[in-house]
């Protein structure tokens, strides 16, 4: 394939080059566009491009001389196509975050270069040619209040807010004398309480405040208290701030202490909840997010000099048909903290309070309600407004930011997917598939949270703006339409520096590696064995291991399509040398699919018991019901390392994956997905490997490759066991991620005054966009109903 930077010049654009590029290669791209047009109106993707193609030119040397050449490396960046004939509209990105819009006429080739806007309109008429035309279709433009913040530029500041605000805050108190008042304002607003924590009302200017500063330091210092001013006044000048000193003030700043984070669907308890519908990766993050976060307050407010507790606060669904968990309970207090509880809110309906679950793609109904409820409760425990409020998820993220809107608080938001990328044309299709998954509300709810967001944490940079070849999840919000309903021109921008990677990490207490054997929770060991090796097939475990002294690849994930368990499955029972080296162990979902409530379950359940007997797997596969025990699901990684085994997570997309850094904190080899947060964490070769789900082969061998060269090389296995380790510690871990967190949450305090009027005039667009469209959208979606009467609620 042609690099770019050999046949492009940066500062060349698509529209400037794609002339030439068509004229050189003219025969074979009249019939190529032919070709495309054949099937009359469509959308084509990059693969379906490149296939038809390669079946138009015949000849293997002239095929690779277009795909060498600059079309090539067009077609390359392409990420999908509107075939409306006679013309063909390309949508290419040539770089993460960059994009580019033209349409070719394919009767003569000629090219024009066209907005994001025009190319939306071209999408649309696909499927709604009227609508298209329409003048006064509804067009959301939430960068149109944004004009005068200040954006990053390159793709490489993208994820690093932080750093960017800080530099700017840094640069405006310095050059514009004005806004240092701003800071002094900020620093006499502090209080707790009441309590004035920072400067009291005499300093409220800067000269007052500078002034003060002096003495306090001269005091302090070790200065003979006669020193004149003077012959310290040029060390005062180097103090001016810098952004990295700012940065550190603002985390010294006593600004936080309580803190509400929001995760409401699913089960969301402390145990027996993993595993359950909707129930995985999310609850163990913000169990031990709230774990981290209440350490750091702990120590910030030690090192502040100040005695106050912090508080912490998970407002959750309340559900009164628990299923023998704990979410009928109302107040919990959260293991391994001190001041920290899950509060639980039911939803309530016209008919009391619902008991059954619902499904994460049905919840709209409830939100506006339950945000109320959990308002006055929080309101109440506080004995006051927290100071900061994080949503995780869609309803997570709606529900806090309409709080935070009412409060004044600053808020941050998580979404550990973002279901727009996971369906293919989800928002093109999203009349068809509403019924089933209400994505019209879903997507509205995420672009009111993340516009209203002062701050959003990613775990990754592939979450904001994707890889190379795939754009990120909050990339593909940037421009998209759903016909009929409204054309979002611009949804939100990744260069906004709102945006902070702080990656989780994995508690460290439960998974730590396999060679601390003093640590080792070895009372699950016979419990594991059973599980593993026993020729019972239950409940709990089907299928058996024939050669126990083989290694053991392992995979554990919610039964979804996406984790793409039964593609692991398939790839391992057609590998007939992975399958002589290794045995596989998996533990996801249960055996009997009319026991599932969830759509996808079901069919995957089917699929893996159709897998197991076309393969004759039986001998070779151990596969495992879902568990819920961390502790013993961490000995059963490091039961793994011990039989010198690895770990697969071989979804098609992954938005970060907990257990991939699971087992790498076990010390346990890793094999995880190339498509999403996984490609991040893992350095190929290095700390693990990186596969690719959609090549089944290839990902099997790469597997077989690595256990042949354990063969053949005795310290290979612990040197991709140490490096996975290595890498842990360097950047994921949740001590790490507390601090960053912690500091965003100090920054954007500040930063949401010095922004003060767009902030407003933003959130005035929100606010009409919830109530005149938000609204009209969740009428739209059915309310549950229990079969029987609606109980009182458990205290
Ligand atoms: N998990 C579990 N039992 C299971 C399946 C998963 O305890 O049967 C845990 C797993 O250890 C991890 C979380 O659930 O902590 C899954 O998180 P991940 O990020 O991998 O995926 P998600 O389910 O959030 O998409
Ligand atoms: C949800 C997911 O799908 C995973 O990729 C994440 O690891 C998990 O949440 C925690 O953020």
């Amino acid at each position: 394939m042609a690099s770019s930077s050999s046949i492009m010049k940066r500062s060349e654009s698509i529209v400037d080059t794609m002339p030439e590029a068509l004229r050189q290669s003219r025969y074979h791209m009249k019939k190529c566009f032919l070709k495309y047009l054949e099937k009359g109106k469509r959308m084509m993707k990059l693969h379906h491009l490149m296939q038809e193609m390669e079946s138009v030119i015949e000849d293997k040397d002239e095929k690779a001389q277009v795909l060498e050449g600059l079309l090539g490396y067009i077609l390359c960046t392409t990420q999908e196509a509107a075939i409306v004939p006679p013309y063909i509209a390309f949508a290419i990105r040539p770089n993460p975050g960059f994009w580019e819009f033209v349409k070719v006429n394919s009767n003569d080739l000629s090219v024009e270069g066209i907005t994001a806007t025009d190319y939306l309109k071209f999408k649309e008429s696909i499927v709604d040619e009227t609508w298209a035309n329409d003048e006064n279709a509804l067009e959301l433009d939430f960068g149109s209040m944004d004009f005068k913040s200040p954006t990053m530029s390159l793709s490489s500041s993208i994820g690093h807010g932080v750093n960017f605000a800080s530099k700017f805050i840094t640069s405006k108190l310095y050059a514009q004398s004005g806004s240092q008042q701003l800071l002094v304002d900020y620093l006499v607003s502090l209080d707790h309480q009441g309590e004035n924590l920072m400067v009291n009302e005499t300093l409220n200017t800067v000269s007052k405040l500078q002034a003060a500063l002096i003495v306090a330091h001269a005091a302090l210092s070790s200065l003979p208290n006669d020193t004149p001013y003077q012959s310290f006044e040029l060390r005062f000048k180097q103090w001016a701030p810098d952004p990295v000193n700012l940065e550190k003030f603002f985390s010294r700043v006593p600004s936080i202490f309580n803190v509400v984070l929001f995760s409401i669907h699913g089960y969301f308890g402390q145990s027996n909840v993993l595993g359950l519908p909707d129930t995985g990766g999310q609850v163990v993050y913000v169990l031990d997010q709230v774990v981290a976060l209440e350490e750091e307050l702990l120590l910030r407010i030690k090192q502040q000099g100040l005695s106050f507790k912090p508080q912490i606060i998970v407002v959750a669904r309340l559900l009164p048909d628990a299923k023998g968990t704990k979410c009928n309970q109302v107040l919990e207090p959260v293991m391994k903290t001190k001041h920290s509880h899950i509060v639980r809110v039911p939803f309530r309906t016209e008919k009391g309070i619902l008991r059954k679950w619902v499904s994460r793609f049905d919840i709209y109904p409830y939100l506006e309600k339950f945000t109320q409820d959990a308002s006055a409760k929080v309101l109440e425990m506080m004995e006051g407004k927290p100071d900061l409020i994080i949503g995780n998820y869609t309803d997570g993220n709606l529900v806090a930011s309409l709080m935070a809107n009412k409060l004044g608080t600053t808020l941050g938001t998580i979404a550990h997917a973002l279901e727009k990328t996971k369906y293919e044309d989800s928002d093109m299709k999203w009349k068809q598939l509403d019924p089933k998954y209400h994505f019209s509300c879903q997507f509205t709810a995420d672009m009111i949270a993340m516009n209203s967001a002062d701050f959003i944490i990613t775990s990754t940079f592939q979450e904001i703006a994707g890889s190379k070849d795939r754009p990120g999840q909050y990339e593909s919000h940037e421009a998209f339409t759903l016909p009929g309903l409204y054309r979002v021109v611009s949804g939100i921008n990744v260069f906004d520096p709102k945006f902070n990677i702080a990656s989780p990490g994995a508690d460290q207490t439960v998974y730590f590696p396999y060679t601390e054997t003093q640590k080792r929770f070895t009372s699950f060991q016979p419990a594991i064995e059973e599980l593993l090796f026993s020729k019972v097939e239950n409940d709990e475990h089907i299928g058996y291991l024939e050669d126990k002294t083989k290694p053991i690849i392992f995979s554990m994930a919610r039964l979804d399509t996406v984790k793409n368990i039964t593609g692991l499955t398939e790839w391992f029972g057609q590998n007939k040398r992975l399958r002589s080296l290794v045995n596989l162990v998996i533990v996801a979902g249960f055996f009997n699919p009319s026991k599932s409530k969830d759509r996808e379950e079901m069919a995957e359940i089917k699929n893996m018991h159709l897998l197991i007997e076309k393969y004759e797997l039986k001998g070779q596969i151990r596969w495992i019901a879902a568990q819920t025990d961390r502790n013993r699901n961490s000995e059963l990684y490091r039961f793994i390392a011990d039989s010198k085994g690895a770990f697969v997570q071989p979804a098609l997309y992954e938005a970060f994956g907990l257990t991939v850094i699971e087992a790498m904190n076990c010390g346990l080899p890793t094999f995880a997905t190339n498509q999403g947060g996984p490609a991040e964490i893992i350095v190929d070769g290095v700390s693990g490997f990186q596969i690719d789900p959609n090549n089944g082969d290839e990902s099997s061998n790469k597997i077989a490759d690595f256990f042949q060269k354990c063969k053949e090389d005795d310290g290979y296995w612990s040197r991709i066991s140490d490096g996975g380790l290595q890498r842990i510690y360097e950047c994921y871990t949740w001590k790490i991620y507390a601090n960053k967190v912690l500091n965003m949450g100090n920054i954007y305090e500040f930063w949401k005054r010095i922004n003060k009027e767009q902030k407003e005039a933003k959130q005035r667009y929100i606010e009409l966009f919830y109530n005149l469209h938000y609204k009209n959208l969740v009428r739209t979606v059915p309310i549950a109903t229990d079969e029987v009467q609606s109980a009182p609620v458990p205290k």
